[in-house]
């Protein structure tokens, strides 16, 4: 079912042509057990890089497939209609490493990692979150002491996507000095690889869903980055991760949509062969009603979602409206999982069916890359004119 209300230009139906066949060839079949087994699938990686799917908004001098925000977030959804799992391998590689290499990088680092990047031969991650500073993201304390010609980092990251698979790591660290622990501005970001002594690989974590992506901590331990490798200016690492938090959050609403989209599709052929009383359980109105609600909050996610990258395209700054698109987006994705688990019932609470997983893989996206609560912050703050 697809019922976008922006046209399609001819290239964004065929990448979604693409992306709706690939995803359900490979990954639509495989996303249970994935789920059941937490299990990362390594050649999913090698594969999304063969369509070109993980360097898609990379122009073709770096092997990217240069389409615009709108035609990636389409490719997005139609993979976490499949597998959220899958779609934030694909969500955090393309809109925040890439992006901020691509953004800020020296044209010396966009050589050196971005067409690797965009073959799927180095998996990117972003990491920001500690173990104290989630929401208050600018609290963080990893810290960066420069000395000669590499900067020494000791700390701690959490919530690593594709954090132990990565073959690049973007890390926020505080440049300025130990005792200045508040504020944005004395933060740099740093490209990280994993063979760098000192960077460790922490615990796994063992979560309600998404389970097929892996999620870990990162410790840095006197690890030695090459001074090459900061990213841009030392003090304006948060800057970065914020402005690229904009374009992830976009993508994170587009894997919202995704999952929203899936759990309706699945209600809908389930409502329609469901007997009860003697009649497909679509014929009742309390089912026609949640169904058409489903529809109508997705329909309006995707309206919100598809304008505010729109808006990005033509270059303006979209802070809030990525923040209400993610808002909007994950919120009904939650709202609309839940919908469908009550509409199948028993069967909406057991493994057998895939609502279960749909629920579950919902709720993070009201929670990763800016909490609910932090994407109100950032609107309110733009109603009275400030940053
Ligand atoms: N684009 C560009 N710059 C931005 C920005 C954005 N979207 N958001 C903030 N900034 C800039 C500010 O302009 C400010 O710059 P100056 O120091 O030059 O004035 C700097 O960043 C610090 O911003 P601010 O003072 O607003 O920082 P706060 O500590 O108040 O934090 C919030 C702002 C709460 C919005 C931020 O910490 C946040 O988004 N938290 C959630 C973090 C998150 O999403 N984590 C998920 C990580 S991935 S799992």
């Amino acid at each position: 079912m697809s019922w976008a209300l922006h046209p399609l230009s001819e290239e964004q139906s065929e990448v979604q042509k693409l992306a709706r066949e690939f995803a359900a060839a490979e990954i639509a079949p495989h996303a249970a057990a994935w789920d059941q087994d937490a299990h990362f699938e390594p050649s999913l990686v090698t594969k999304l890089g063969e369509l070109g799917f993980l360097g898609m908004m990379l122009p073709e001098e770096y092997e990217g497939l240069g389409v615009d925000t709108g035609t990636y977030l389409i490719a997005l959804e139609e993979i976490a209609a499949a597998d959220a799992s899958a779609a934030v391998l694909m969500s955090v590689h393309n809109s925040l490493p890439t992006q901020m290499i691509l953004r800020y990088g020296s044209d010396e680092q966009k050589d050196r990692f971005l067409k690797k990047m965009a073959r799927g031969e180095l998996l990117g991650a972003f990491a920001l979150s500690e173990p104290d500073a989630g929401s208050d993201a600018s609290a963080l304390a990893t810290q960066a002491v420069k000395d000669g010609e590499t900067w020494v980092l000791n700390g701690t990251k959490s919530w690593v996507t594709n954090g132990n698979t990565a073959g690049v790591v973007l890390v926020m660290a505080r440049t300025d000095k130990p005792d200045a622990r508040r504020g944005g501005r004395g933060i740099g970001a740093f490209i990280v690889t994993p063979d760098l002594p000192g960077y460790n690989i922490g615990k796994k974590e063992d979560k309600m869903g998404l389970r097929a992506s892996p999620t870990v901590q990162l410790t840095f331990d006197n690890m030695r980055v090459p001074a090459a490798n900061l990213l841009g200016d030392p003090t304006q690492g948060f800057v970065y991760a914020m402005q690229s938090l904009d374009n992830g959050r976009l993508g994170i609403a587009a894997q919202a949509i995704g999952i929203a989209r899936a759990a309706l599709e699945h209600s809908v052929a389930y409502a329609g062969e469901r007997k009860q009383f003697g009649h497909a359980i679509k014929e009742f109105e309390g089912i026609q009603f949640k169904l058409a609600d489903m529809a109508t909050r997705i329909a309006g996610s995707r309206a919100l979602l598809h304008a505010a990258a729109a808006a990005k395209d033509r270059g303006e700054s979209v802070r809030q409206f990525s923040s209400m698109a993610k808002l909007m987006a994950s919120e009904t994705a939650m709202w609309v999982t839940t919908q469908a688990v009550q509409i199948f019932g028993g069967y909406g609470y057991v493994k057998e069916y895939p609502v279960e997983r749909l629920f579950r893989d919902a709720k993070v996206t009201e929670i990763y890359e800016g909490t609910s609560e932090i994407q109100r912050i950032v609107i309110a703050r733009a109603l009275y004119g400030q940053s």
